[in-house]
């Protein structure tokens, strides 16, 4: 077995773990004001034992304004009325402990929310003790504050726009990757740093299980030797440039990670996870940061597969190619074969419904798609990521209106473009494509007008399609989306070859079926999925596949012969 699957001699507990993200506001509302919150949760843990998942990581439920749906954070050590409090979370720890389920809290410290008391001391004066726990910069050299083009850097941001934001009284501007509301914390100053250690401490003593890391390939910004940040190659058709080179995976990101590695879980269980969100990661600094002898993060979500669709930017739509997601999933698979780990994942709170994007939802495939997608990914090499509702096959949302959207990063985006020339239908179109509140409607419980999600008026409406789509309706059908995830999810707690099998990809330049083996110890396993609408001669494509044992489809087995459309099958071989 390779050194990545090893601590301390032992097989990582992560290795067979399957984890389930929590977006709080919208999961299960116990006090009828709309918002999903922690009371809600604890009335559905039940759900997530029948389930079988092992860990579940909670997006952020601490103070904060909500600019971002509480990705802009006020106060770490505390929860938000808005979600509950700290008793509540106490419960969780114990509920979930007691069921034999991980907690993992959503970190979100590249930046805090402008309300955050360490940013209003920053703001308060430039001779501030905390001034330099953020980056305020003068404006451009010769320039005048306020003047456009007069930010220190022509980076743009996340959710569009420049990165600086004016603050008038001092004449200097603030760094935000995303929105204003967001600023960035000067990780370069040691105070910063040691905050964050005590603060992530504290969770842990709480009992909590480890941390989903925010965009934490951001936090090292590259401040050349002269302290200076510098101009981003410049964006087609905009005045603002790309400076992702100056802060993804910047020149001290080892070793601030290094460091909060030795800082907070030296001497600690080996039974919490870690975890980084890195857009912009490539495979070959992934292996460093999952590198257990590095001691840094135990794995990190990249984002090639999720870009595959995008053009020019998430909102230029492309069809996506299979044989891309092949090669990038293959190369992936590869390069953290021998050293590190991958997460796996089709969905979260930021990306579209993976029925939608990369399935087929309409009713006929709807479940075939969403059953086959999962088995394609849970039988990966890495740890499965099911984001809530993906259980059940929820689909996007058929928004036809701007007023139905909630997201910042929509908002802006439509004010930008729109502003910019752009046609508002081709805007609204790419939104409901592609925006994050796809992701973000209330979980389908059952029938009922809110779904069972709440007694109030949910904060985003409800998909329509919870009539059929929904929790209940799928509990005890053995053929539901549901139930087939509940297979996937036991199939990697006891077979080893699903959680520690080598992986090697076949068919690689066929468009519509994804093949490949695992193996362990003489032990292969052969996994074929059908991705499309056309039924396949299985005996064509995989001379081996008809005569193999059965370990798992998603179909009624009674067609040996044929790989039927959206089918997916788990072979003995
Ligand atoms: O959502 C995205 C696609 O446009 C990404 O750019 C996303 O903003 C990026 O993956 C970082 O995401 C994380 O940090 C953001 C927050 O809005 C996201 O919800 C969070 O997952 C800022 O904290």
């Amino acid at each position: 077995m390779a050194a990545d699957q090893q601590e301390g001699g032992q097989v990582a507990w992560w290795t067979r773990a399957v984890v389930y993200q929590v977006y709080p506001r919208s999961f299960m509302d116990s006090d009828g004001d709309g918002v999903g919150d922690l009371g809600g949760l604890l009335l559905r843990l039940d759900h997530l034992a029948d389930l079988g998942v092992d860990v579940v990581w909670l997006s952020p439920v601490y103070p904060s304004p909500q600019a971002d749906n509480g990705y802009d954070i006020s106060d770490y050590q505390d929860i938000d009325p808005l979600f509950g409090s700290l008793e509540q979370l106490d419960e969780l720890i114990s509920a979930m402990h007691a069921r034999g389920m991980k907690l993992v809290m959503d970190l979100v410290v590249n930046h805090t929310s402008d309300q955050h008391p360490w940013f209003l001391e920053a703001r308060s004066s430039t001779d501030s003790a905390k001034r330099d726990w953020y980056w305020w910069r003068p404006p451009r050299a010769g320039m005048a504050a306020g003047e456009p083009g007069a930010e220190p850097t022509n980076w743009q941001s996340f959710f569009s726009g420049p990165v600086w934001e004016l603050d008038e009284p001092s004449g200097e501007y603030y760094l935000h990757l995303f929105d204003r509301r967001q600023p960035d914390l000067n990780w370069e100053n040691p105070d910063v740093r040691q905050a964050v250690y005590a603060m992530m401490r504290w969770w842990l003593d709480r009992g909590v299980d480890g941390f989903r890391m925010d965009v934490i390939n951001m936090i090292s910004k590259d401040v050349g030797p002269d302290g200076h940040l510098h101009d981003g190659p410049p964006l087609p058709g905009s005045s603002l440039g790309d400076g992702s080179a100056s802060y993804l995976s910047g020149p001290r990101i080892h070793e601030f990670l290094q460091e909060m590695h030795r800082e907070v879980f030296t001497g600690r269980s080996d039974a919490l996870l870690t975890v980084g969100e890195m857009p912009g990661v490539t495979v070959e600094q992934a292996r460093l940061f999952t590198d257990p002898a590095r001691g840094e993060v135990d794995m990190v979500f990249q984002f090639e597969h999720v870009g595959l669709d995008h053009g020019t930017s998430k909102w230029d739509v492309h069809p996506l190619r299979l044989r891309d997601l092949k090669a990038s999933f293959g190369r992936w698979q590869a390069g953290l074969a021998e050293v590190g780990w991958n997460s796996l994942y089709w969905d979260n709170h930021d990306q579209p419904r993976a029925v939608s994007r990369f399935g087929d939802d309409s009713p006929e495939f709807r479940r075939d798609s969403a059953t086959c997608l999962a088995t394609l990914l849970h039988l990966h090499r890495g740890t499965p990521y099911v984001y809530q509702g993906e259980e059940i096959g929820m689909a996007n949302f058929p928004f036809t209106a701007l007023e139905e959207f909630r997201d910042i990063e929509s908002l802006n985006h439509h004010v930008q473009a729109v502003s910019a020339g752009d046609d508002p239908a081709h805007v609204l179109a790419a939104l409901r494509t592609m925006g994050r509140d796809n992701a973000r409607t209330p979980v389908q419980w059952d029938a009922t007008p809110n779904a069972g999600f709440t007694t109030g008026t949910p904060w985003i409406a409800v998909n329509p399609d919870h009539a059929e789509w929904n929790v209940a309706a799928q509990r005890d059908d053995e053929q539901s989306v549901l139930a087939h995830h509940r297979r996937l999810i036991a199939l990697r707690h006891t077979d080893d070859v699903v959680a520690l099998g080598d992986f090697h990809m076949l068919l690689p330049g066929h468009d519509e079926v994804y093949a490949f083996t695992r193996s362990l110890d003489g032990d292969t396993l052969l996994v074929v999925c059908n991705l499309s609408r056309t039924p396949y001669r299985l005996a064509e494509l995989l001379p081996e596949a008809p005569g193999a044992e059965l370990v798992l489809g998603n179909l009624p087995d009674d067609d040996p012969a044929q790989l039927r459309p959206w089918e997916a099958r788990v072979l003995r071989v």
